[in-house]
């Protein structure tokens, strides 16, 4: 037998050569993902580890009050001190609702403890009673009591064979319903948007603050609106679509909403914006609330707002403040609460934008240590006064988000680098402490609540998601779980109809309409007597252009009489169109 020409030789040992490589490289793809996952299986260790320092010096120190302070191994009854930056009103008779135990619920369940989340819901269940004469923050209060609860209720619901007891019987919702009805008269305002304060046994308070904030009174719908699903009173959810709504109502030809306003004449008090403190929830919410209770109208919302933000506030990665009427650029300052912003493009899949800017943030993470509350990025230099870091989350928030739609094992190493901070400026003996100063790293007496609510939750995740397996969540702002569910989209507009309806119309023979199929909003439509003012419809939002013209059905806003949304017709103009 005659060999092989040398070409035929050739290329076998070409493909040899390449099976032999492939084979290489398949093994050391292999051994990189099992080192991999070994790492990250580590890091998990270390999370858990960071939780339950902090969890465990809670419960000694500081349960059943609010908040741990870990310099002094005490506690601080906070709820009331939330928001509330001059300690004015202060309770003298509140000793605490759990507030840190409430904001762990969730965490417990991501970790898989449900021996003790077990133990903490039937506690609470028990001895929590939200009759005490303490002004709270609704926001605050809205996003961890009322979040915690009702993310842990339905946690609690799906994880039922996994409790030993399973004697659970609805006590934290009963707890969910019964702050919902203390927090629903915070409303009662002319133009639907919520007091900023409400004093939990008394209601409104005289003489209060007629002053909010647009996350205060536009990020209320995730708690709300889900306490209605599980109730099926619609009440809390359309107190706080009618608030949103009305805030909308409220935006520049810009499509730019202030940062602050006065609920009784719902006219801005602070014109300046951004997507930082004041306002960052309020974008969250209306992407959130679609993708919860499927309603266009949020999405519509929310993309003529980001789009708007993208377009005013963006400067290369960073974001600065504009001036809400002109756009014009008010403040170049970068706040750590900003860094929320890439996990929201993660969900709109505006993933390159959301990489740019974590990078940035991840740098002056880098060049800290940890992220300071305020940068001045026009004079490259720290903000004078707000120089701490109160365990923020947002960054490690944004981390997992991009993590989860890239699967770069960078976000790992930037977790990992965030762990190590933590650890080595924050941790004491007591618990982990805010820095009060990121220059010096000298710490302060308090451990934040959503450090174990939101901090080890999106750290935990990152390194395990094992949480999200066949299960679909958003995470509200606090990072509490809720549950994406086809049913909760089939939430028709009328449901929002307000209880309190107009009388039923008759006629001269008698035969009546009721305001139900009249699909009337509330009372205050009701044709003005001759000497009486016309009241506004609550639900109204008033159509883009005044002459309601419009270029798609972002431009309409909603009926006033029916509360339906207004689309655009293919002349170009807003109105109730049959589809
Ligand atoms: C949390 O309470 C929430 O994430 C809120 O939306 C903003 N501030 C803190 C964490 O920084």
């Amino acid at each position: 037998m005659s060999s092989p020409p040398f070409s035929c030789r050739f290329r076998r040992w070409v493909v040899v050569w390449l099976v032999i490589l492939a084979s290489l490289a398949g093994a050391s793809v292999a051994q990189a993902s099992r080192h991999g996952l070994a790492k990250k299986m580590r890091l998990r260790e270390e999370v858990r580890q960071m939780f339950y320092h902090a969890y465990d010096n809670y419960l000694i120190h500081a349960f059943p009050h609010d908040e741990l302070k870990p310099l002094t191994k005490s506690f601080t009854d906070s709820l009331s001190e939330l928001g509330n930056l001059k300690l004015e009103h202060l309770p003298e008779n509140y000793g605490g609702s759990a507030l840190t135990l409430i904001e762990s619920l969730s965490s417990l369940v991501v970790l898989g403890n449900y021996t003790e989340f077990e133990r903490a819901i039937l506690w609470l269940g028990k001895h929590i009673d939200f009759d005490v004469d303490a002004r709270i923050s609704l926001f605050e209060c809205n996003i961890r009591v009322l979040g915690g609860l009702v993310s842990a209720h339905i946690l609690a619901t799906d994880y039922m064979d996994k409790l030993v007891q399973r004697n659970y019987n609805n006590q934290l919702l009963h707890l969910a319903v019964d702050l919902g009805e203390r927090l629903l008269p915070a409303f009662d305002t002319p133009t639907g948007l919520p007091y900023a304060w409400i004093n939990l046994k008394h209601g409104v308070m005289e003489n209060e603050t007629t002053e909010t904030s647009t996350s205060g009174c536009g990020s209320l719908i995730l708690e709300m609106g889900t306490l209605s699903r599980l109730t099926g009173d619609s009440r809390y959810g359309a107190a706080a679509l009618r608030a949103l709504r009305k805030l909308w109502s409220m935006r520049s030809s810009l499509n730019l909403v202030g940062t602050t306003l006065d609920v009784l004449t719902g006219e801005w008090i602070e014109y300046s914006t951004g997507i930082g403190a004041g306002v960052d929830s309020f974008y969250e919410y209306l992407l959130k609330a679609h993708i919860l209770f499927g309603r266009e109208e949020l999405w519509d919302m929310f993309l003529s707002a980001y789009v708007a933000a993208q377009k005013y506030f963006r400067h290369g990665p960073w974001y600065h403040e504009a001036d809400m009427r002109t756009g014009k650029a008010t403040y170049w300052q970068l706040t750590s609460l900003q860094a929320f912003w890439p996990g929201v493009q993660v969900l709109i899949g505006d993933v390159a934008a959301a990489n740019s800017t974590h990078r940035e943030f991840f740098h002056v993470w880098e060049k800290f240590g940890v992220l300071p509350e305020r940068y001045l990025l026009d004079r490259d230099m720290l903000h004078p006064t707000e120089k701490y870091y109160p365990l923020r989350p947002e960054l490690a928030e944004s981390t997992f988000y991009l993590y989860q739609a890239t699967k770069d094992p960078w976000y790992i190493e930037v977790g990992e680098t965030m762990l190590r901070s933590l650890n080595s400026y924050t941790k004491v003996d007591g618990g982990y402490a805010s820095v009060k100063d990121v220059t010096s790293m000298q710490l302060e007496d308090h451990q934040h609540s959503f450090f174990l609510a939101e901090m080890c939750k999106y750290l935990y995740l990152l390194f395990d998601d094992s949480f999200l397996t066949d299960r679909n969540y958003i995470f509200t702002t606090e990072g509490h779980p809720l549950p994406v569910r086809s049913a909760w989209h089939e939430w028709l507009p009328e449901i929002y109809l307000p209880t309190e309806l107009a009388p039923p119309k008759c006629t001269n023979q008698g035969a009546c309409l009721s305001a139900m199929s009249q699909k009337l909003c509330p009372t205050n439509l009701v044709s003005p007597g001759k000497n009486e003012v016309p009241v506004e419809s609550v639900c109204h939002v008033l159509d883009f252009r005044h002459d309601h013209r419009c270029e798609s059905n972002n431009d309409c806003g909603i009926d006033s009489i029916t509360c339906r949304k207004r689309t655009c017709s293919s002349a170009g103009y807003c109105g109730l169109w049959l589809l």
